[in-house]
């Protein structure tokens, strides 16, 4: 029996320091796969491929998108079941992917500001979010698997405990004075909403520090890599059904409900 509680990450994730490390939550061979062939996609250099599979590995020396349609290993690791129990808490049981893709911080890679995720990426923007719009409840959740070693000096994610109740976007001056480093053995995987105050630490090493970046959404947001357009559908059908709905297949919105749009 795993030796964590969904609802007591899940109630940390909310309410406390609003992040939590699930120590090596991954095997080594896993964490192995993954690397080997994330390392494979990141060495391809967008204009060298073929258009389709340039749009899926768009800056790949610090990105690999959409890695669901790459490996059967990515489509293990994003369905994990104490990450989906976690976050099913937090997001609804019909909870939807909305992006997973390998986040690789290079040598020298300088730090990053802190900043919210997705859908509330340009929240320093106001204006086009809904008015009112808080931090009571989340629409986005994130797990940061390590795929190396996180350390102090290879750009650990930083995040500032508690400011996820905190429902704007980070003040630089508020969040360096209670800025901490989530480190963890490779394997290991950080928990987090989006309203989290966080950037990766910069990368002091001679070694890349890669990370994988899952964001799962409740099923109303729209996400941010369109899967079922990016997954190849020959993919998608092998999938199991845990993973098709993670995916959106079956989800009946949006629709062309006028009728007239659909006569022959
Ligand atoms: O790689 C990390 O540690 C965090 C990355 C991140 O927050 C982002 O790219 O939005």
């Amino acid at each position: 029996m795993s030796k964590y509680n969904a609802k007591q990450i899940a109630n940390e994730l909310l309410k406390g320091k609003g992040y939590f490390v699930v120590e090596n939550l991954f095997s080594k061979k896993d964490v192995k796969k993954a690397k080997d062939k994330i390392v494979e996609l990141a060495k391809v250099s967008a204009p060298d491929i073929a258009k389709k599979d340039a749009l899926s590995v768009i800056s790949a020396t610090n990105h690999v998108w959409n890695l669901i349609d790459k490996d059967e290993i990515f489509r293990k690791l994003v369905s994990n079941d104490l990450i989906l129990e976690v976050f099913s808490i937090i997001l609804g049981n019909e909870l939807k992917l909305g992006s997973f893709a390998a986040r690789i911080q290079q040598p020298g890679d300088k730090k990053q500001k802190p900043h919210l995720d997705y859908p509330y990426w340009d929240m320093y923007n106001l204006k086009s979010f809904p008015n009112n719009i808080n931090s009571t409840f989340a629409m986005n959740c994130q797990s940061t698997i390590m795929i190396d070693d996180f350390t102090l000096d290879n750009g650990a994610t930083m995040v500032a405990p508690g400011t996820q109740l905190r429902g704007y976007f980070p003040k630089e001056e508020e969040f360096w004075p209670i800025m901490k480093q989530t480190t963890g053995k490779a394997g290991s995987v950080m928990l987090m909403t989006g309203l989290l105050w966080h950037g990766a630490g910069s990368n002091k090493t001679k070694r890349p520090r890669i990370g994988i970046l899952g964001q799962y959404l409740p099923k109303f947001v729209k996400p941010m890599e369109d899967q079922l357009a990016s997954v190849d559908m020959k993919v998608i059908k092998k999938c199991n059904k845990k993973l098709k709905n993670l995916l959106g297949v079956g989800y009946p919105y949006p629709q062309v409900l006028d009728t007239s749009k659909n006569a022959n």
